[in-house]
């Protein structure tokens, strides 16, 4: 089968960028483009081309060859799957080149070009080496590597953070203008946490550049949000099927999408309303409700689901035993800590998670959501849950997936599998002993001192051990 390339797009059964990619110029490098940023930001950004061809995309993988590898071939071009009852196909032609660590010249390159005017980043949450607090981590290996390296003038860094310095450094010596960090990753304040940690290394290494970021260059918050399941080969099947030509690495998303950029460019702000993006004053509460209740009931129904012997988000929602207990979770325990963004009726939007959730055109694996548990659980449950202690408000059912995230640690001690997660050791070394994992200060900061969240906990165990979600009656 020939394989999907410029030349063949012509003949391709799916829908096609509506803009000569041949005028395209990059205008923004960005930093993990995984699946996430391929099914969502390059997806509008894809849309705004057939208005304007300043915004193309240089993708930046530094952790790994694998998407520079499929996509070279392809000229930068991939099928974006969108699942519902009738799935729909889309080429994609926003990206242009994806670098890898072994170019540095070329990133830094594309750092510098005049025409680039946005660093934008999908590296997930460990991406940013960040402590418990949110700041920068100091003692992090890649960050202690990126300050030693940083001692030569034309160092290379390894972290993304590293890059942005270095990239940013380069810009001011070269008399270029600032540009726009524009961080998507489901972090709460998203931008502001990678502003002081830019801030913070730029300080370190070269504070005439720390001035100058604080005066050219802004991190805008964002809210990002399309469920993106994994690729894999039953993917690959249906999108060679339904476009007539090979692709290495389609990529797969639900129909919905929401993407909320705060409004706060150093340069000019591109058109992005056309593809629905929504631009605020203030996204926090926009963030807020979405890592609340979007990603903490996630996390609750990866972790309980898989102690349950289930495989997917889908199937979870139609246990309903399950399926109650999220909904009872979201409804009573999370949505007291959220404040709504204006015009948004909380009750409609957890109906349309829940509906998101249960939508059976779409295998999402709870395995692929309980990746990086330390990473993530703080901002999706363990805020709501200190929130809730300090109002005096009960926290048995937020702790409840605390305790099946604790189990699944178990399992996997117990029967030897590995998990993905940058704490692995530390936390299967600590597994038998659960009480030694709400100590990580690193994840639960104070919380996993108060004796009241240690006794929901320890309540959580019971009930989940006795295969219930709701606590024998006393
Ligand atoms: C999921 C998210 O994998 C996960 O942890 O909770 O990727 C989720 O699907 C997206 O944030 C939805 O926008």
């Amino acid at each position: 089968m020939t394989r999907l390339s410029n030349q063949s797009l012509p003949s391709s059964a799916a829908a096609r960028p509506q803009y000569e990619r041949g005028g395209v110029r990059p205008g923004v490098v960005h930093f993990g483009p995984g699946a996430f940023h391929r099914a969502h930001q390059a997806a509008a950004f894809d849309t705004l081309l057939a208005q304007d061809l300043r915004w193309g995309l240089t993708g930046v993988s530094l952790n790994s060859r694998g998407v520079a590898e499929a996509l070279a071939p392809q000229d930068g071009l991939y099928t974006l799957a969108l699942l519902d009852a009738q799935t729909e196909y889309r080429v994609i032609g926003a990206i242009g080149k994806v670098l890898t660590r072994d170019d540095p010249g070329p990133i830094l390159a594309a750092l510098t070009h005049a025409d680039t005017r946005i660093v934008s980043s999908t590296v997930t949450e460990k991406g940013y080496c960040l402590d418990a607090s949110g700041a920068l981590d100091f003692a992090h290996p890649a960050i202690r590597s990126d300050l030693e390296a940083a001692r030569s003038a034309d160092w290379v860094p390894g972290s993304f953070t590293g890059w942005l310095v270095r990239g940013l450094q380069a810009r001011r010596l070269a008399g270029l203008p600032g540009v726009t960090v524009m961080c998507c990753d489901n972090l709460t304040d998203n931008g502001r946490k990678l502003e002081s940690a830019t801030m913070a290394l730029a300080e370190t290494i070269d504070p005439e550049t720390a001035r100058w970021i604080a005066d050219q260059v802004t991190f805008p918050n964002a809210m990002v949000d399309a469920i993106t399941p994994a690729t894999d080969d039953a993917l690959r099947a249906r999108v060679a099927a339904a476009i007539g030509l090979e692709d290495a690495w389609p990529i797969q998303r639900e129909r919905f999408t929401q993407w909320v950029v705060e409004d706060r460019f150093a340069g000019e702000r591109p058109a992005l309303d056309v593809a629905g993006v929504t631009f605020a004053s203030d996204v926090r509460p926009f963030e807020a409700a979405k890592l609340r209740l979007l990603n903490g009931p996630h996390s609750a129904l990866a972790y309980i689901g898989l102690g349950r012997g289930l495989e997917t988000v889908a199937e979870a929602m139609a246990d309903r035993e399950l399926a109650r207990f999220v909904e009872q979770l979201m409804r009573e325990d999370i949505a007291p800590s959220i404040t709504a963004p204006p015009g948004l009726d909380l009750s409609a939007y957890i109906t349309d998670v829940l509906a998101r959730f249960a939508n059976p055109a779409i295998r999402h694996l709870l395995s692929q959501i309980a990746w990086d548990g330390s990473q993530k659980l703080p901002y999706r449950l363990l805020d709501t849950t200190r929130e809730a202690l300090a109002a005096g408000r009960p926290v048995e059912r937020l702790a409840l997936p605390i305790a099946a995230w604790l189990r699944f640690l178990q399992r996997a001690t117990r029967e030897g599998h590995a998990i993905t997660d940058p704490l692995a050791a530390p936390l299967l070394e600590r597994a038998g002993d659960w009480r030694r994992i709400l100590a990580m200060r690193e994840i639960f900061g104070e919380l996993g001192e108060d004796a009241r969240f240690v006794r929901a906990v320890e309540a959580g165990m019971a009930t989940l051990n006795a295969g219930r979600l709701e606590p024998l009656p006393a």
